[in-house]
């Protein structure tokens, strides 16, 4: 943990002086997932791996920025989860970004025993908003907690952070120039609830769950099914499924809500076949996330 910390707030310094040093701009490559790599992700992706393998703790790493898992330390007991700037093309604006992990612990069978864990096996999972110096933390069976770094740069006063029952405050999140291209059980469910609701969208997951987590209410990334340009579809939607959609859930999930894929199968016990697999995602407020499966499922009968 004192790694991940270590490395949330290296990158935070880097992301604050960002636009004076010229750190904010493309990198001029392509990721694994093929989109365009910015300069911090970059940055933000060397120094989460230099704190890993500098804590010694960490057998083997997945991150988004990288095709290949990272080996890491051979005695290390636990795998990491991460993306270490969610949300890049707010950079160039200096908006909020996130970095996002879980934690797995290695079974300690075997040369290479498992790194594929379901959300389900994850220890903890968290996510830094950068730079606003906020963490939210989940652990297994423990709770979730929000902390906020003091003046001496620590994260202190954890809050435990429960989604709230009433909806008076709950609000809806995604990507709305999609929805035409959602299956139609969803574009009906918008049409019917989304008036209820405040709408907020930020684009980058951490940032925009940290609002659904305090205020109640949904974040979803559905599958694009109806695209006008079938090639655009993404039937398996487009959120990482390790170091993305499961780090929310399990954060959601010990804050008292859900989250399911398109099928409705909840997120943490999709078993990964692949560290970069993708998944749909709708995660929060239990009757939100419930009645999104139901228009889905009416809709396909
Ligand atoms: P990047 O980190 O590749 O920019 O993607 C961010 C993200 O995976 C997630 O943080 C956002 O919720 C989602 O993409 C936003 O996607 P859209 O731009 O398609 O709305």
């Amino acid at each position: 943990m004192d790694a991940l910390i270590g490395a949330a707030k290296h990158i935070e310094e880097y992301y604050l002086t960002g636009a004076l040093k010229g750190n904010t701009g493309l990198a001029g490559a392509i990721n694994v997932q093929g989109e365009d790599v910015f300069r911090m992700d970059q940055i933000a992706q060397e120094i989460t791996v230099h704190y890993l393998k500098t804590s010694g703790r960490v057998i083997h790493a997945i991150s988004e920025e990288s095709e290949e898992i990272v080996p890491m330390n051979a005695e290390g007991r636990y795998f990491v989860y991460f993306d270490p700037l969610d949300g890049s093309s707010n950079v160039p604006h200096g908006l909020p970004v996130g970095f996002m992990f879980g934690v797995a612990r290695r079974n300690l069978e075997g040369a290479e025993d498992n790194h594929l864990r379901a959300g389900r096996d994850y220890l903890a999972a968290g996510m830094f908003v950068i730079p606003t110096g906020t963490f939210t933390l989940a652990l297994k069976d423990a709770g979730t907690w929000r902390f906020h770094i003091d003046d001496t740069d620590e994260f202190v006063k954890p809050r435990r952070m429960i989604l709230p029952e009433d909806p008076k405050g709950w609000e809806l999140s995604f990507n709305s120039a999609n929805r035409h291209t959602y299956a139609k059980g969803i574009q009906s469910w918008i049409e019917q609830n989304e008036r209820k609701y405040s709408f907020r969208y930020i684009g980058a997951l951490a940032a925009d769950f940290h609002r659904t987590l305090a205020n109640g209410g949904m974040f979803m990334y559905p599958a694009i099914v109806n695209h006008p340009d079938p090639k655009k579809n993404r039937p398996q939607g487009k959120l990482r499924l390790m170091y993305e959609a499961s780090v929310v859930s399990f954060i959601c999930q010990e804050a008292g809500g859900t989250a399911v894929d398109e099928s409705g199968t909840p997120i943490l016990d999709i078993q990964p076949k692949h560290h970069h697999q993708r998944t749909a995602l709708y995660v929060g407020s239990k009757p939100l996330v419930e009645s999104t499966t139901k228009a889905l499922a009416v809709a396909l009968a």
